[in-house]
């Protein structure tokens, strides 16, 4: 009985991490600020829920405003485009957002980043809540599959 006690004692203690398993997970977000203005943040999303979720948007008091993007070649050009649906990772996946691909772009930073700056952003996830984590700046970051073709 004693280690069951224990275990109690434990789970309590940790009530946010108990529940963050049953939901979306951000991990390993890092972002990326060339200029004073914008920047853009890299990420995986881990959906451990039995239904598809949906990123629909991100707040973060970082910018003015947060957009989801993706880059899409076109004629032999990399060009950055809206994703206004929102980004669907299905039950059980992974989605990684990084650079060359899929990422959030913070617009109208409300004060430039620096190396190793932190911040804090608030993803929206429609019905299956809303989950906040940190992004650490960190430009030095080459961990790109498309890195060439990345603008920021
Ligand atoms: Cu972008």
């Amino acid at each position: 009985m004693k280690t069951l006690t224990l275990a109690a004692a434990v789970a309590a203690l940790l009530p946010v991490a108990a529940l963050a398993h049953d939901g979306m997970h951000i991990n390993d977000a890092y972002a990326r600020s060339t200029n004073p203005k914008t920047a853009a943040v890299f990420l995986q999303l881990a959906n451990h829920r039995a239904v598809d979720c949906t990123l629909k948007g991100i707040t973060t008091d970082a910018a003015e405003r947060a957009e989801l993007h993706t880059h899409q070649e076109a004629e032999g050009v990399m060009r950055m485009t809206r994703l206004d649906k929102g980004i669907t990772v299905p039950a059980g996946e992974v989605h990684d957002m990084v650079r060359g691909g899929d990422h959030v772009m913070l617009l109208g930073l409300t004060r430039p980043l620096q190396q190793g700056d932190s911040l804090t952003l608030t993803y929206d996830f429609g019905d299956c809540g809303t989950e906040e984590a940190e992004a650490v700046v960190d430009n030095a970051r080459t961990d790109a599959t498309h890195g060439s073709h990345a603008g920021h």
